[in-house]
């Protein structure tokens, strides 16, 4: 059996930048749209209007200050409410693979890497861009590695989930490195018509190189100790659009659950517990107490909801140094948001350092990954 490690991280971070502000301004423009429009139907009482969105809730209930979006004129257009991007030839390279050779290209030359050192790429990701071909296999090609690829889809936990797949694959020998990416265009599949949840996500696109720890060329590295994966079945988030869809009658109009939608609420009390204990039981199942661990990356969605974790794990509430949060400037970027925590967050720790990154979200889904600093 080998080691596994992390030799390498990227984030590619889109320009546009959408305030709360801004978000805010669009919403409550759209909503009064929206209720000049049906101003009869609710004086009849025949419909609820739209209630305005606030700054001070959205920073008050998530942490999150500003998100990025790969285009953010549809967005802020209280007529489109949704991003505009332009269709792409099959012969050009697609949207998500492009983005995932920008963090790739970080990825790869912070673990001092070449394509041909590369036998496998994955792409883990909430949603991918078409059915077929994968984009990993797009990614592949762009980057001009050789061996195989394939996507993979595990809402928030994609990343972590496909860490413990690489490290597997490391550690029995089929593979020498695998470079993984997770290009979330969360812009796409969000209901920026709704204000429950207008403000959750944002874009953003991150990579993460693992090689034979043996392999690991002396910049960043972080061994992959033990991973662990937990799945649970929920409807709590929800998104029903899918490739059947044209087959169901009335499911091309549109309709709410074609994108994004949760139960905030129950999913922040069912999942809180689900994590900590998942990570509980990680760290004493390997012989850690949680007083050893130097930093947890966890998923980045909401504030409170990772104050509660690092509490339960820790016994105390985490210094922000032990538990470092990102989502005030990138808001929930799916899969990615522990991956951007660890690569802006991990250069600092002394050699030997423990750490968890742990991810939750849609399924449900939690995935937990202690490493140790090389
Ligand atoms: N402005 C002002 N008021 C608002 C707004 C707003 N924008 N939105 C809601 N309110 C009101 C509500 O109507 C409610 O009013 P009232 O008390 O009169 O009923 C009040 O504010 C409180 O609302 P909530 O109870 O909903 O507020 P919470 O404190 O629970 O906060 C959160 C809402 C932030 C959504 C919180 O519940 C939360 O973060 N929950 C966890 C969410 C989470 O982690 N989800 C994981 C999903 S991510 C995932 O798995 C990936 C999916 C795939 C990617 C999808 C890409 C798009």
């Amino acid at each position: 059996m080998h080691r596994a490690a992390i030799t390498g991280t990227g984030v590619f971070t889109p320009a546009d930048v959408i305030t709360n502000a801004e978000l805010v301004e669009s919403y409550n423009e759209y909503a009064h749209r929206q209720n000049a429009l049906h101003a009869d139907a609710i004086a009849a009482g025949e419909r609820e209007p739209l209630a305005m969105s606030s700054e001070e809730f959205i920073v008050k209930a998530s942490g999150i200050e500003r998100r990025h979006v790969m285009s953010k004129v549809g967005v802020l257009d209280p007529g489109v409410m949704h991003p505009l991007l332009p269709e792409r030839a099959d012969a050009e390279l697609s949207i998500m693979a492009e983005i995932s050779v920008k963090a790739a290209d970080e990825a790869m030359q912070k673990a001092g890497v070449a394509a041909a050192d590369i036998d496998a790429v994955i792409c883990a990701a909430s949603n991918h861009e078409r059915a077929y071909p994968a984009i990993a296999i797009e990614v592949q090609q762009a980057l001009g590695i050789n061996g195989f690829a394939f996507d993979m889809n595990v809402a928030c936990s994609s990343a972590t989930f496909g860490m413990q797949l690489a490290a597997d694959m490391i550690r029995t020998g089929s593979v020498r490195a695998v470079l993984m990416v997770n290009p979330e265009i969360t812009s796409g599949h969000l209901e920026w018509r709704d204000r429950d949840c207008h403000f959750i996500f944002g874009d953003v696109c991150t990579a993460v190189v693992m090689q034979r720890a043996e392999d690991a060329r002396g910049g960043v590295a972080y061994e992959i100790l033990s991973t662990r994966c937990l799945t649970e079945f929920s409807n709590n988030i929800r998104n029903n659009n899918g490739f059947l869809r044209r087959t169901r009658e009335g499911h091309m109009a549109d309709r709410r659950d074609m994108q994004f939608r949760q139960e905030g609420r129950k999913v922040f009390k069912q999942v809180v517990p689900m994590v900590a204990e998942l990570m509980l039981d990680h760290l004493s199942d390997e012989g850690i107490a949680p007083s050893q661990l130097s930093r947890m990356w966890l998923h980045q969605a909401n504030k409170a909801m990772n104050d509660m974790i690092g509490e339960k794990v820790l016994g105390r509430v985490p210094t922000r140094d032990e538990q470092p949060n990102i989502l005030q400037d990138y808001a929930n970027t799916s899969s990615a948001g522990s991956v951007i925590a660890f690569a802006q967050h991990s250069d600092d720790l002394p050699k030997d350092s423990l750490g968890v990154i742990c991810s939750f979200g849609a399924g449900y889904s939690a995935g937990s990954v202690i490493v140790r600093r090389m």
